[in-house]
């Protein structure tokens, strides 16, 4: 019995001198962890101060948020990439390609808009990406936009090469009404309606024509649209109105609901459009696109393989 004691008293001794080390060392743990904590304060207290230099660039609520990037020296990167002239379809449906991962991977964007080396991507007013931070939402679509643009080349331009690496700008416009909105894009179409029209005109004038390009320009100096689709028609038997409406028109990237012959069940997928967006007719057939309502079916004009445009046609196979 007395030995037992003894044991218990010896091994209650032993604890106590364990614990008390333990307590020693998180005491000095402690002390460690708050000196670390009380230096890194210090380098933070001295640095913290260039925090403030940020600016908040928060969107205001309620407003329709518009980025539009525009390629950097295009007119060098066409010519270098000998880009069909005025129009070449590689590069325009690359340009759609591209807009359409933008959109993949913000869902907030109820319409994207593209023409030329361009396009512009319209994000609902209740977006709260990113907190609704501009340089955040603009940096993130522009440089989406150019890595898509250039992963995606070969599937456009196939052993074609690209030659350097292209660059796009970038910038957010905000739009208080939907009349605003509107506006804009139809802004952007009418530029490409007196750009297509002047370029279609001026390229068969030199490729077709044989006039110098100082020729080109004096003969259409101060023509009007309709002198310039009666010197199509006259001299190069060419009906404007019958060009691919993408060159016209430029492209429109809505969601729809979609199925084709080779689906079981309709998907929402990104549809090109190439139609007049000026007119108040496109916003009640899309009325989905102000209200944000979910999106309606789409059909192709015939579910024939060939009509399906490839942008549809890449998405289902994925
Ligand atoms: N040949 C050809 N050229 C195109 C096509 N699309 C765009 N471009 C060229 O890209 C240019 C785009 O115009 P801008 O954006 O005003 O000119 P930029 O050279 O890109 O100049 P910055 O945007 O100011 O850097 C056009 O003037 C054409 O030279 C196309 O389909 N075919
Ligand atoms: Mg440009």
């Amino acid at each position: 019995m007395h030995n037992r004691l003894f044991i218990i008293k010896s091994r209650l001794s032993v604890c106590k001198t364990l614990c008390h080390s333990l307590q020693l060392k998180q005491k000095s743990i402690d002390v460690i962890r708050r000196n670390l904590r009380t230096s890194s304060k210090m380098a933070n207290s001295k640095f913290d101060y260039v925090r403030s230099f940020e600016t908040d660039d928060k969107i205001l609520p309620n407003v329709w948020i518009v980025v539009r990037i525009d390629g950097k020296a295009f007119h060098k990167f066409s010519k270098e990439h000998q880009f069909d002239k005025p129009n070449d379809d590689r590069g325009l449906n690359l340009m759609s390609h591209a807009a359409m991962s933008v959109m993949e991977e913000f869902c907030d964007i109820v319409l994207s808009y593209g023409q030329s080396d361009e396009y512009s991507f319209v994000f609902h007013k209740t977006t709260n990406l990113y907190n609704r931070r501009s340089a955040k939402i603009m940096s993130n679509v522009c440089s989406l936009f150019t890595a898509s643009f250039c992963f995606n080349w070969s599937k456009w331009f196939q052993s074609d090469e690209l030659k350097y690496p292209p660059s796009f700008d970038g910038r957010v416009v905000l739009y208080p009404s939907d009349q605003n909105l509107k506006d804009y894009l139809s802004w952007r179409q009418a530029d490409v309606h007196i750009n297509n029209l002047y370029n279609t005109a001026f390229w068969n004038l030199v490729l077709k024509g044989g006039m110098t390009n100082a020729q080109a320009e004096a003969a259409l100096r101060g023509t009007v649209s309709g002198e310039k689709n009666e010197l199509l028609f006259s001299k190069f038997g060419i009906n404007y109105n019958n060009l691919p409406a993408m060159y016209r028109k430029g492209t429109i990237l809505l969601r729809k609901k979609v199925k084709t012959s080779e689906m079981k069940n309709r998907r929402q997928l990104i549809v090109p459009l190439h139609v007049d967006m000026i007119k108040e007719k496109f916003w009640t057939e899309h009325n989905e696109i102000l209200d944000k309502k979910p999106s309606q079916n789409y059909e192709f004009e015939k579910t024939v393989e060939e009509l399906i445009p490839k942008l549809v046609q890449l998405q289902i196979e994925k």
